[in-house]
């Protein structure tokens, strides 16, 4: 999914604190997250502000806000380049804000300033070295929120929008070996899933690869995978952990990039816990239940698509916007939209493949352009995430995708080398800089 922060475009002149900063690190109750550690970066910030003298400054200063940033130094100017308006200013300042937040502050600040400046952006981005760490990573992308998007099906239904808040509080409350919640989905809710449960079994065995039909096979043995039950995510990670040392952590709705792949580093997989709407049982505009459980977990289950995700989690560590975005393409075109081969037969391993229902039968149906899956290519080729893809690509196997993507990582330039640790589930960083 593209990457894209909502809530700083609207011509609204009163923005809410959600809005204001997409949500990031808030809970249901609209406040930050007190819980960090604190581990603040400076920042020399200049940004050119439009039209002042109507309601920038105070967007601008409500960002600072929200993001707990202490500041140092403020200084307005008019803003000196020609192109600009008598109306805009350049705004200079130094602050410290969390170090997680870093990218996600400065990219909310864009929202709302012509130019942004950082003099940290060169430096490497924070990225989290211990498991524990992943407590800071959950920044959330709001452009499928249901109650930021006009178009989700769950807009206008508060109760929905309320069960919605319940969920995220779960998830932003959640540390890092606490247990994950158990929850006693509605009957609605489960009438949702049965629908969305029997449409995609039916089509699995013809459609989805080997490694996935053996995995789904166990879990409907040994973790409630049913018509009738949506699975707890505490025996769905249990069984990943037996299988691969995959754990899942509950997640509030869709996570950044930078978050996301960090987590996979460490062989977490950030999980949604809750269901998409009942009008529209074949559709979610977000990742949901239905999505990670009959999507992702069952491919988490197989040792080389383990590694294979761990792999572009590590490589993310610490990487620049534009390779994040490049891994975050790759990630696109396997783990959510790849095939491959399959006894001279062409299979599908992507979790939105195989939790969509719609899209599944047309990526195999010969109608879309396919290519052999080559990361070079593949990490800068456009996507969709508003309908079917135009191209998937065709991996020679898992296995064959693994290396290929391994030789990828390894030309990422980065001034230190990472070890990962699976003893203590950290991170040591060689040649720190
Ligand atoms: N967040 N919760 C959640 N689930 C995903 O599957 C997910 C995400 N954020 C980003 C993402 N997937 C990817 O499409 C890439 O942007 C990494
Ligand atoms: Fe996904």
């Amino acid at each position: 999914m593209k990457t894209d922060l909502v809530g700083m475009s609207g011509p609204k002149e009163e923005a809410s604190k959600e809005e204001m900063c997409g949500m990031e690190s808030l809970n249901s109750q609209g406040s930050l997250d007190s819980n960090r550690e604190d581990d603040r970066a400076s920042l020399i910030l200049t940004l050119t502000l439009y039209n002042v003298r109507k309601i920038e400054l105070s967007k601008a200063a409500k960002v600072f806000e929200m993001f707990e940033t202490q500041i140092s130094h403020f200084e307005t100017r008019r803003a000196k380049k020609p192109k600009n308006s008598v109306d805009d200013s350049d705004v200079f300042v130094e602050c410290e804000v969390h170090s997680a937040d870093v990218g996600v502050f400065i990219t909310s600040l864009k929202r709302l300033a012509k130019d942004v400046k950082a003099s940290r952006e060169d430096k490497v981005p924070w990225f989290p070295r211990k498991i524990q760490d992943l407590d800071k990573c959950h920044h959330l992308i709001t452009k499928y929120h249901p109650n930021l998007d006009h178009g989700h099906p769950g807009y206008s239904d508060l109760e929905y929008n309320k069960r919605r808040a319940f969920f995220a509080d779960l998830a932003f409350n959640y540390r890092a070996g606490d247990p994950l919640p158990h929850i006693e989905y509605t009957a609605q809710e489960t009438a949702t899933w049965r629908e969305v449960y029997r449409k995609l079994r039916s089509l699995y065995p013809t459609h989805a690869c080997t490694q996935y039909l053996d995995a789904f096979q166990e879990l409907e043995k040994h973790c409630g995978y049913r018509e009738d039950n949506i699975p707890q995510l505490q025996d769905v990670s249990r069984f990943l952990k037996e299988r691969t040392g995959f754990q899942l952590r509950p997640a509030a709705g869709l996570l950044s990039a930078r978050d996301f792949l960090a987590s996979l580093a460490f062989r977490v997989f950030q999980c949604t816990q809750y269901i998409r709407h009942f009008s529209s049982p074949m559709h979610s505009p977000e990742p949901d239940c239905c999505h990670e459980l009959l999507g992702h977990v069952p491919m988490l289950a197989d040792k080389e698509f383990a590694q294979f995700s761990q792999d572009i989690g590590l490589a993310s560590l610490g990487s620049s916007e534009e390779e994040i975005e490049k891994l975050a393409t790759l990630y696109w075109f396997t783990v959510e939209f790849g095939l491959c081969k399959q006894n001279g037969l062409i299979k599908a391993y992507g979790a939105g493949l195989l939790s969509s229902y719609g899209e599944l039968k047309y990526a195999l149906s010969n109608k879309p352009e396919y290519k052999p899956f080559d990361p070079e290519v593949t990490a800068v080729h456009p996507y969709q995430d508003q309908a079917f893809q135009p191209v998937y690509f065709i991996a020679e196997n898992l296995e064959d995708a693994k290396v290929k993507l391994q030789n990828y990582a390894m030309k990422i330039k980065k001034p230190f080398a990472l070890h990962y640790d699976p003893f203590t589930s950290s991170i040591e960083v060689l040649n720190t800089p």
